[in-house]
């Protein structure tokens, strides 16, 4: 049984729930509260030393980073299209991988949680802002003339994307100019399976 240790208010945390829905896949819950600090202590700390979700384990395999874990389940679980092994589309989803992990989470993400969070984010909302606006624009031009970002079907790429990149408006970003963006973002929650992501701050934590 496939158990997801994960945040309702992570976007790491719903690139994995949105996988695991979209293949179909019967998984435990098990919610971290990041406001209470459980991911710094025990028991947490002795699956993730890192002290981050999402980890998801899987009779007795432990994995501790949302895209490793996407590139997991795609690799066990889904059909070739997700993580394509054909080398050249493999490279364009692995490049988007590193930019779900880095520019978007950098840029989208991090304006979205510093709107959200205010000071309980220690986080510079001006470079959010600069990186988020690079980010749309680049993968505006890329999504011109296609439908998913690194093949012609969806991969975990688009999965990878996805959270921050639709969170962008709560972060202060307007997507109106960016109609590619905004026409792949309902291609992929117009999967069957797509689940989306709920981040209001729960009421009565440290940082509502
Ligand atoms: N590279 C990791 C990053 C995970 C991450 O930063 N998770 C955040 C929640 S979205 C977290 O647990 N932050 C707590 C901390 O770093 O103290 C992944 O993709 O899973």
């Amino acid at each position: 049984m496939i158990t997801l240790y994960h945040a309702r208010f992570s976007g790491n945390s719903h690139r994995v729930h949105l996988m695991l829905s979209l293949l179909g896949l019967p998984f435990r819950e098990v919610e971290i509260d990041l406001f209470k600090g459980e991911h710094k202590q025990p028991p947490f700390l002795g699956l993730n030393p890192w002290g981050r979700v999402p980890v998801l384990a899987d009779d007795g395999l432990v994995i501790r980073d949302s895209l490793a874990i996407l590139v997991y389940l795609a690799e066990k679980y889904g059909d070739d299209g997700w993580y394509p092994k054909e080398p050249v589309e493999r490279a364009a989803v692995s490049e988007w991988l590193g930019i779900a992990g880095d520019d978007v989470v950098r840029g989208p993400g991090v304006a979205m949680l510093t709107k959200l969070l205010g000071d309980y984010v220690k986080a510079d909302y001006d470079d959010a802002l600069k990186r988020a606006y690079t980010l749309l624009k680049i993968m505006d031009a890329h999504l011109t003339g296609r439908d998913w970002l690194a093949s012609d079907r969806p991969t975990i790429a688009d999965v990878a994307c996805y959270c921050y990149v639709a969170s962008a408006p709560k972060g202060g970003i307007d997507l109106a100019p960016y109609a590619q963006v905004r026409q792949w973002l309902r291609r992929v929650e117009g999967l069957s399976g797509f689940v989306p992501f709920i981040n209001a701050v729960p009421a009565g934590s440290a940082a509502a």
